[in-house]
């Protein structure tokens, strides 16, 4: 069911200088019959009488490089609207019609831009964006806020524009992955009600003006560990939807641990099949096959999200050493590990057998990932001398780098020697680190995941019934409060790849649990990872965020009702305050 939203031609008259529509947009010039005149003038009536749209074009998240709005232009979606599309945006196209249909229960047709056919109200366009001109302001830098005359910046690889008028929307990019992003903008300016599985009675109004948006960062990402706690692969695929929502573009995959080894290796079959049998607390774990790891590899891909595999070396290797004591430095098999202890592990850097075994295990890793990223761990090595641990580090970053991948790694990594790309994933809590930016100027990139800031496992406040506290507690505004480009001394904005939200699993079991430590802060730190920092403003992000909460509850995302955020009252409503153990879904 569904109610009969006003027409496109029904909406507010654009003014003098608002963008001239298309021809065969609009109303029509000269109505033949008195029908058609009293058809026009109901359609005005109704038009002016239409409220605003209920969302105002300021309220995304992440904050867009540039918006500039239009009261006159707010747009609302007919039954019989089309999507047309250039043939390279196709797939982006089906997928906004994807998150549409359910909701409005409309038909969303996708049709071609070269194929004959009325004008559509929808339309996404890849095409070259103009050059930017001097004095425009860059993307990433200040001024930015309302989008000025200057609102021509390059697009870039992620950036769109996107044009809401009363006769249509219009979304340009210069690449899928743009438009990608410009059709997840548009799916936050529509009411909330957008998210619901079910069709809803509801105006599909959009806020009228014009976005320019384009990331701060290339790299912007969140961890899920799925070594302490197995998650299956739908589980994966559902936090690759949440990545998707807010612009984050990487998945990093914590695939090995003391407690399970999460990915098949045809090589060194006991790997998955021994020690992916265990997992915190005494569960079944699990492992991903080929088949598993792939389709989720490309389930990421088509939301322009590009999965980061690590294998964690050379700690944190107790179910690698169950399955095959040859790599262990006593040569014999250690008990599988079920407890949250780390630092207690290592694989023999004295042996050459485990050269064979990193060697092999990162050469089908890479066979298996298309993306350009292998990460090799490298933290809470403990029981390793320092110079031992740097050689075996100094090996492995050469073993990784010879399958044509780029070598990631945790900060510990810092002390080894450099190598081509390398780029190190900081997880300090005190920014005054002269190793790691020692690192940078041997030519390291760093990944910014203070754990003080981006952990996901911390626990809000002292009452959070999961997660830890040893980086502090983090509530939303922690997370939010810090910059990426100046955090840590000595390391320049230009050495920062981005920024990742790391989720560690110890005490996360259920989707519903990790949804209740994603949201509300991967949004905050998806925001410091993609909008230019002239946008950061905790008052204005609490007031934007609390406009997610209702979208959350309709798509039946779990979150935690943080008392920092304003939400509206109906968002809160039926969110347990603490996650339930053993269920994947909370909200109706
Ligand atoms: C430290 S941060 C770890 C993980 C734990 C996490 C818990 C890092 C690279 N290693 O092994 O799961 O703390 O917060």
């Amino acid at each position: 069911m569904s109610t009969t939203p006003t027409a496109p031609e029904t909406g507010p008259q654009p003014r003098a200088d608002a963008p001239v529509p298309p021809p065969g947009v609009g109303l029509p010039a000269a109505p033949a019959t008195a029908a058609e005149l009293a058809r026009v003038a109901a359609d005005r009536a109704a038009g002016q009488l239409a409220p605003p749209a209920p969302v105002r074009l300021h309220d995304v998240v992440p904050a867009p490089a540039q918006v500039r709005p239009d009261p006159t232009g707010d747009f609302t979606l007919p039954p019989d609207a089309v999507l047309r599309v250039s043939a390279a945006g196709r797939h982006v196209a089906e997928q906004l019609a994807a998150w549409l249909r359910p909701a409005t229960g409309f038909p969303l047709p996708v049709t071609d831009h070269a194929e004959p056919g009325p004008d559509a109200p929808l339309t996404l366009t890849l095409s070259p964006a103009p050059p930017a001109r001097a004095g425009d302001a860059p993307a990433d830098g200040s001024p930015a806020g309302d989008a000025g005359p200057a609102d021509r910046v390059a697009l870039g690889e992620e950036g769109y524009r996107l044009d809401v008028t009363a006769t249509g929307v219009r979304i340009t990019a210069d690449t899928p992955a743009g438009l990608f992003h410009g059709a997840q903008t548009l799916r936050q300016l529509l009411p909330p009600a957008i998210e619901s599985v079910t069709p809803v009675a509801e105006r599909w109004a959009v806020p009228g003006g014009i976005i320019v948006d384009r990331p701060r960062f290339p790299y912007r990402g969140a961890m899920l560990d799925v070594a302490r706690h197995f998650f299956g692969v739908e589980e994966v695929l559902r936090v690759v939807d949440h990545l998707a929502r807010y612009k984050l573009n990487h998945l990093h995959l914590h695939l090995t641990d003391d407690q399970g080894w999460r990915i098949a290796v045809d090589s060194w079959p006991r790997l998955a099949e021994v020690g992916g049998a265990t997992g915190v607390g005494g569960g079944p774990g699990g492992w991903y096959t080929p088949d598993d790891y792939r389709r989720i590899v490309a389930y990421a891909a088509r939301r322009h999200v590009t999965v980061v595999p690590e294998i964690d070396l050379p700690g944190h290797t107790n179910a690698a050493l169950v399955a095959y004591p040859e790599l262990a430095p006593g040569k014999t098999a250690p008990p599988p590990y079920t407890g949250t202890d780390v630092g207690f592990s290592f694989v023999d850097p004295t042996d050459e057998r485990t050269y064979a075994f990193v060697a092999d295990v990162f050469g089908e890793l890479a066979a298996l990932t298309p993306g350009p990223w292998l990460h090799l761990g490298g933290d809470e090595a403990f029981k390793v001398p320092a110079e031992r641990y740097r050689a075996f580090v100094e090996r492995a970053q050469t073993l990784v780098a010879a399958t044509g991948k780029t070598v990631v790694g945790w900060h510990q990594l810092a002390p080894a020697a450099h190598v081509d790309g390398r780029v190190l994933q900081w997880w300090g809590t005190n920014g005054d680190d002269p190793g790691t930016a020692d690192a940078v100027r041997r030519g390291a990139r760093l990944i910014l995941s203070p754990g003080n800031h981006a952990y996901l496992d911390m626990k809000y406040a002292p009452d959070t019934p999961i997660g830890h506290d040893w980086a502090g507690l983090v509530d939303v505004r922690r997370a939010y409060d810090w910059d990426p480009g100046s955090h840590v001394h000595g390391v320049p904005v230009e050495a920062v790849l981005g920024v990742e939200a790391p989720l560690w699993t110890e005490s996360v079991t259920t989707r519903a649990e990790i949804e209740f430590m994603m949201f509300p802060r991967l949004p905050a730190v998806a925001e410091l990872g993609w909008s230019p920092r002239s946008t950061h403003d905790w008052a204005g992000f609490r007031e934007r965020l609390a406009g997610h909460g209702p979208r959350w509850t309709a798509a039946g995302i779990t979150f935690h009702p943080s008392p920092e955020i304003p939400w509206p009252h109906s968002a809160t409503a039926g969110i347990p305050r603490q996650p339930a153990h053993g269920h994947t879904d909370t909200v109706a």
